[in-house]
């Protein structure tokens, strides 16, 4: 059991995404100094964990093996947030260049549960990667988040803890992304549904809306006894019409969300306590 106790709320922050141009959203992290900006300046906001894509020098997504590597350094370097590499990373890269992600040893990896239509294209999990992905994760010590974008994907999750057991550190964290063109809506009654689908093994859950689904999704979220993941990879509008000015503006405002909920940020040391992560 965790001791973290249930006034604790994760804010996770995914800052920068795979599918924003900066050249339509100049104030996105892509550099790795504007990476470590945005990661102290959540921090301090009340984020406990990072969940981290990167670009290369044209600010395109890359899996480049070096940079992964230095992104992680540099962000231990600079704060004390839990980081979780993207396994996803963009829809155009290959599965085995996602399975190496691994190699840049991180704290935490995302881990999709099945293959999604997202918006005019196809976020690619079929059944044998995701369980290479998860073995592996087993293997290497990295802590998964499960990416719930769908109902099915939760019954997956099932599937995948009763054939493999359970992810190393024992607990089981999982993230409802929800609103994604393509997969289950961002919506109170669909978040609900999911909650109530989740296999036994699942000791905590966030939750996040893409684009307009963000306010939604965070309030119900907040209502189960649910955790949050905001962040500027999954809404560039504050309001409608009103674009984002940093990450640090999501984190507050998801901090000022659960604080009406009776939640406090938990900070990072309760984070790692909460998913397993050995030396919390
Ligand atoms: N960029 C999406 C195709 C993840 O990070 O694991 C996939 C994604 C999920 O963002
Ligand atoms: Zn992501």
């Amino acid at each position: 059991m965790s001791d973290v106790p249930p006034e604790a709320l994760l804010v996770t922050v995914a800052p920068t995404g795979a599918e924003t141009a900066k050249a339509d959203c100049p104030q996105l992290p892509t550099t790795l100094e504007e990476l470590v900006a945005a990661a102290r300046e959540c921090e301090a906001a009340g984020a406990a964990m990072i969940h981290v894509h990167i670009r290369d020098d044209e600010h395109r997504p890359t899996l480049d093996q070096g940079r992964l590597k230095d992104t992680v350094a540099a962000l231990r370097e600079a704060t004390d947030l839990v980081v979780q590499l993207s396994t996803g990373g963009s829809v155009h890269d290959p599965l085995d260049d996602r399975l190496k992600v691994l190699d840049a040893k991180p704290d935490s990896c995302s881990l999709t549960m099945g293959t999604t239509n997202f918006g005019d294209d196809v976020f690619s999990n079929p059944w044998p990667f995701v369980c290479d992905l998860y073995q592996l994760s087993q293997e290497r010590e990295v802590v998964p988040e499960f990416e719930l974008f769908d109902l099915g994907q939760v019954a997956a999750l099932r599937r995948l803890l009763d054939r493999y057991g359970l992810p190393y550190g024992g607990r089981v964290h999982c993230d409802f992304v929800m609103g994604v063109p393509g997969g289950m809506p961002g919506t109170a009654d669909a978040l609900v549904a999911g909650v109530a689908a989740l296999p036994p093994q699942v000791t905590s859950w966030s939750a996040t809306g893409i684009g307009r689904t963000t306010l939604a999704v965070a309030m119900t979220a907040l209502a189960k006894g649910g955790h949050l993941r905001v962040g500027m990879e999954d809404v560039l509008t504050i309001s409608r019409g009103v674009p984002v000015e940093s990450n640090t503006q999501l984190v507050e405002r998801a901090v000022a969300l659960g604080a009406i909920a009776q939640r406090r940020p938990m900070t990072p040391a309760e984070a790692r306590s909460l998913l397993g992560l050995v030396g919390a």
